[in-house]
């Protein structure tokens, strides 16, 4: 069984640029800063076997478990994460809750629900629906006071979110989220977690 994760394991982008496991762009995003590079994290692994204070389900609107990361969050945690579940009522495409982690590593979970791509794609809602998951996990996360969060990488399995544009939509929101809300202070660290080679390949393209 893998081993867990805590946080001193985790590189920031910091300590993959001096690894040179990532290599600076040429031109790089107007407002890019060493903060940033503290803060942000990208590790591809087992979400279920991080020592974080929060992990990002990538769920569906039933919120009663299914296939993917969804099925293993839910087998690592045990049937009290199902429970507990079972009392919130599902939730929307874009909304998030949150929960306990039960028998998993991290204290708590938040189940947010994305897009479908195709479907949402034809009424021009992908996007905005994307973001607004990784926006409300993150609002989540800070007003319940976690320090650090860890993303799967919503959409891009079952839901068919193509990895290129999905990395670039949950960097850029990250980003803006980092720039202008008010309660940006309160997170210590954001994780990028893939599974797959193809979702970690977009990060390290985008986070440069
Ligand atoms: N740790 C981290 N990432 C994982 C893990 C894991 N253990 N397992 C898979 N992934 P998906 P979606 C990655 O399909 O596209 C479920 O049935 C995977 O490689 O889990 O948002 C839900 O109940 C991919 O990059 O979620 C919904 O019905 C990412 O997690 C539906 O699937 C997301 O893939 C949601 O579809």
């Amino acid at each position: 069984m893998a081993p867990i994760k805590t946080l001193k394991e985790i590189p920031t982008l910091t300590s993959l640029y001096k690894l040179k496991h990532l290599t600076p762009a040429a031109s790089t995003v107007s407002g890019a800063s060493c903060v940033y590079n503290d803060k942000i994290c990208v590790i591809r692994t087992d979400i279920t076997k991080l020592g974080v204070d929060a992990i990002v389900n990538a769920a569906n609107e039933s919120l009663l478990g299914g296939g993917g990361v969804d099925g293993a969050i839910h087998r690592a945690a045990g049937g009290g994460l199902l429970r507990e579940c079972e009392t919130l009522d599902g939730c929307d495409t874009g909304d998030a809750k949150i929960t306990d982690g039960y028998e998993l590593p991290c204290k708590k979970v938040i189940h947010t629900v994305g897009p479908v791509y195709w479907r949402t794609k034809k009424e021009g809602k992908h996007t905005s629906l994307l973001q607004s998951c990784y926006r409300r996990s993150l609002d989540l996360a800070a007003e319940n006071g976690c320090k650090s969060i860890a993303f799967s990488a919503l959409s891009t399995g079952v839901y068919g979110y193509p990895s290129h544009e999905a990395a670039a939509t949950a960097i850029g929101e990250v980003k803006k989220w980092l720039d202008t809300d008010d309660k940006a202070d309160k997170l210590d660290r954001i994780i990028f977690c893939n599974f797959m080679e193809k979702d970690e390949d977009a990060y390290y393209e985008w986070l440069p």
